[in-house]
């Protein structure tokens, strides 16, 4: 299969073409709310959203798009009582286009018993019409911030006055494929510690297409805490006998996902010290999984997402600092001592102020998570440990290290593998003998 962009994974189209489901009959103006805020001629389609607002505003509110699942996911079947979940979409300036087909789209392609309601967080954008026009439609709400707090704060806001029992969290510019939610909300209904995300399929940036992404992919992520898109470990590929099974994933996109509430709330939610954007989804990845939960890509579901290139909002602390800002509280917080290869490989992060983190290790210390040494060898061992020898004599492996720690009669220095401890007098656990030179 041709792979035709790299940061989404997009292979493919299918050919199936969906209609929405069934019609609200709603009250809402629609060609009002859009109208008055189209592009004015000649103005560069680009420079307001990082995408081509001219061809979303374009398109349909309830545009059809190709049912991109594996067709063997239209014939499983769902539990009938599935639990009902709230919806949560932050947004900040987003086009008034791409967030109402979110909402659409929602309303269209799921079934209304399983919708609680759709909370709109509009984090304080120019205009506050563009989130309180929208309160028209059913089962839609409006809460918008009095400043500026970035998506994390947002997120928790709604999710603080959400109603139903779990959580579904969106981005401002998706559409959701055929029965997206129902394979989440199965999974979760089965194992509330679950956290699960849909395969997220592509919105071109250019021409809004709608385009397949890649079933083989998971999330992944490199010492510098940067996302990445990567192949399920050819083992894993191999095993996998039923394409509409969940694939395991050590960190999540962080846009899209699905999650027990009180599971979220006993957690600790999210750390709202993090500010504007990045680096939430590390933290929250780390803390499900160290925490005993678990996060999964569920393939029978699918979502559409618009990918960008730049941000199309400012940031107040700038985009770099609020980057560093917010992995630094990650890698302090659940790293362990693997937080010296961040800083290694993002040696910019060094330094920098990020805030006390007190709360969020006790936090760690109260719900006895495990350890990031644990998280390394069981979630994520295709992470290769940086081999190299920090301190002269200490040769260091993840969280082990070949110490030498005493010469014998012979003068032979007395090496060991074990628990770095930097010190002659505490022996490793193994011991292997060096002849000395
Ligand atoms: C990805 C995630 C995004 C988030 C981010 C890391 C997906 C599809 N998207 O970036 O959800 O986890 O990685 O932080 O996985 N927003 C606000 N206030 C702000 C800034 C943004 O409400 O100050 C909203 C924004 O309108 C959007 C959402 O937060 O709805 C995510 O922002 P983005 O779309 O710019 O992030 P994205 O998709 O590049
Ligand atoms: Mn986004």
């Amino acid at each position: 299969m041709v792979c035709e962009c790299w940061r989404c994974g997009v292979e493919r189209d299918s050919p199936v073409v969906l209609a929405p489901v069934w019609d609200w009959g709603w009250a809402f103006d629609e060609k009002a709310y859009l109208s008055s805020k189209l592009l004015k001629a000649g103005e560069d389609p680009y420079r307001q959203h990082a995408f081509n607002q001219l061809e979303s505003d374009k398109l349909s509110s309830d545009r059809p798009i190709r049912d991109t699942r594996h067709y063997r996911c239209t014939s499983v079947r769902y539990d009938p009582d599935l639990p009902a979940t709230s919806l949560i979409i932050t947004f900040h300036n987003e086009a008034r286009s791409t967030l109402l087909r979110t909402v659409k789209s929602v309303l269209n392609r799921t079934p209304p018993s399983l919708i609680q309601e759709i909370i709109l967080v509009d984090d304080f954008s120019s205009d506050p019409e563009d989130c309180q026009l929208l309160t028209k439609i059913p089962k839609v709400k409006c809460l918008r911030n009095t400043r500026r707090e970035g998506l994390i704060r947002s997120r928790v806001r709604g999710a603080e006055v959400a109603t139903a029992d779990i959580l579904t969290f969106l981005d401002s510019h998706c559409e959701v494929n055929s029965e997206w939610l129902q394979p989440m909300l199965q999974r979760v209904k089965e194992d509330y510690t679950r956290v699960v995300s849909p395969i997220i399929d592509v919105i071109s940036l250019d021409n809004f297409a709608y385009l397949a992404a890649s079933a083989d992919l998971r999330g992944g992520f490199d010492w510098s805490l940067h996302f990445k898109w990567e192949q399920i470990p050819i083992e894993q590929k191999m095993s996998r006998t039923d394409p509409t099974q969940s694939i395991r994933t050590p960190v999540i996109a962080g846009g899209i996902f699905v999650i027990d509430k009180s599971w979220f709330n006993h957690l600790g939610k999210y750390d709202t010290q993090m500010d504007i954007w990045g680096g939430e989804n590390f933290e929250l990845s780390f803390r499900v999984w160290m925490c005993g939960g678990s996060l999964e890509i569920v393939p029978c579901s699918r979502v559409g997402h618009v990918f960008r290139k730049r941000h199309p909002y400012d940031f107040p602390e700038g985009n770099a600092l609020t980057y560093i800002k917010n992995t630094k509280r990650t890698a302090e917080v659940w790293m362990d001592e693997y937080k010296q290869y961040y800083y290694e490989a993002r040696p910019s992060a060094i330094g920098k102020s990020f805030g006390s983190v007190a709360e969020r290790v006790e936090q760690r210390r109260k719900l006895n998570c495990k350890s990031f040494q644990w998280y390394l060898e069981n979630v994520y061992p295709e992470l290769k440990v940086p081999e190299k020898e920090l301190i002269p004599g200490i040769i260091r492996q993840g969280g082990n290290c070949l110490e030498s720690w005493a010469q014998d009669t012979t003068g032979s220095m007395l090496a060991g593998m074990g628990n770095c401890k930097g010190t002659v007098n505490n022996p490793p656990v193994t011991q292997v003998r060096w002849a000395s030179a």
